[in-house]
């Protein structure tokens, strides 16, 4: 049998991406695949010819994730895109993103884009959060979908994945989608308008760019409120940094427990004051002496 990746699925029409001919064709799902699978774009599929330009799909892969709206199976990365100026940076809501992404098995890449406007102010800031991102342990690029700066390094990143967008509005997603593949977000069609709740109709579609990488046209959420699909005791397992830490009680939530290790790491500067601060706020909760922890750990 042949195997192919599904990068597009329309009501009943699917296209199939058939990895040894390097071929796009329409696929025709059998037997117990037609009774059983709902078929996702980012589907890794199996079957064979059965006219030229009909690929009869007879079994589908295990999926290791689905993201919903629009539905997406196997994403491998996503790519957080955020700007230090215009719109101004919300490290709140990256940090959220971080948690929600890692949670579903998308390994976060995150993308500073608009660094060509950045003033003297702005590469300073630029410059401090990629410290912080970069030692919690996160892969940081920057670019700029106007000049086409660090979009190879992009390419080089999520060589041979499944990727999608995510970010607020006005950050360069549709700017850096087109950069990548060449092909125009259909802007508004799946972008920020399901974010407010309203389904839209039309399918979702892979586009190839780069080294056998597959993005997805959706930019993701804007708004995240990570408490919605991370377990209020699970988020300090997706503050990535906090893991090099052994508490004294292995389910320390890093809060005014005794012996705590991320408390003591954060005292002595290890742990960005920001990233707790942003922790505290994603579980929804506050500590009397986070002033003091905090001081001389201004980055
Ligand atoms: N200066 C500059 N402007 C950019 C860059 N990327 C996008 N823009 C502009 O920012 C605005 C929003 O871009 P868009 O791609 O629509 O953002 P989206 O809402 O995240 O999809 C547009 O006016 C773009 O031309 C960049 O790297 N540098
Ligand atoms: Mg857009
Ligand atoms: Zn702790």
């Amino acid at each position: 049998m042949e195997r192919g990746l599904v990068v597009e699925r329309v009501a009943q029409l699917i296209r199939v991406y058939l990895f040894d001919k390097d071929v796009y064709v329409r696929g025709i799902p059998r037997g117990k695949v037609l009774k059983k699978t709902r078929i996702h774009a980012g589907d890794y599929v199996r079957g064979k010819m059965v006219d030229p330009g009909t690929f009869a799909i007879e079994e589908v892969e295990e999926r290791k994730n689905v993201l919903i709206r629009p539905p997406i199976a196997n994403v491998d990365r996503v790519i957080c895109v955020m700007t230090i100026q215009k719109p101004e940076f919300d490290n709140h809501l990256l940090d959220n993103l971080l948690v929600v992404y890692d949670h579903v098995g998308c390994e976060p890449v995150i993308l500073f884009n608009k660094v060509d406007l950045l003033d003297e102010e702005g590469l300073k800031e630029l410059k401090k959060w990629t410290g912080i991102y970069a030692e919690a342990g996160y892969d940081v690029v920057h670019v700029s979908a106007r000049t086409g700066e660090g979009l190879e390094k992009v390419k080089d990143l999520v060589k041979g994945e499944i990727c999608i967008l995510a970010g607020p509005s006005g950050v360069g997603k549709s700017s850096i989608l087109k950069q990548l593949t060449g092909e125009e977000l259909r802007v508004g069609e799946v972008s920020e308008k399901t974010e407010r709740g309203r389904h839209t109709t039309t399918g979702v579609k892979l586009l190839p760019f780069g080294e056998g990488s597959f993005i997805g046209d959706t930019p993701g959420f804007s708004k995240v409120d990570a408490l919605q699909f991370v377990r209020k005791r699970d988020v300090r397992n997706y503050y990535r940094e906090f893991l090099r830490y052994e508490c004294r009680y292995p389910d320390c939530m890093h809060l005014s427990e005794p012996g705590c290790e991320v408390r003591e790491a954060l005292k002595r500067g290890e742990i960005s004051c920001e990233r707790y601060k942003s922790y505290l706020k994603t579980i929804k909760e506050y500590i009397p002496d986070l002033k003091e922890l905090c001081d001389g750990n201004e980055t």
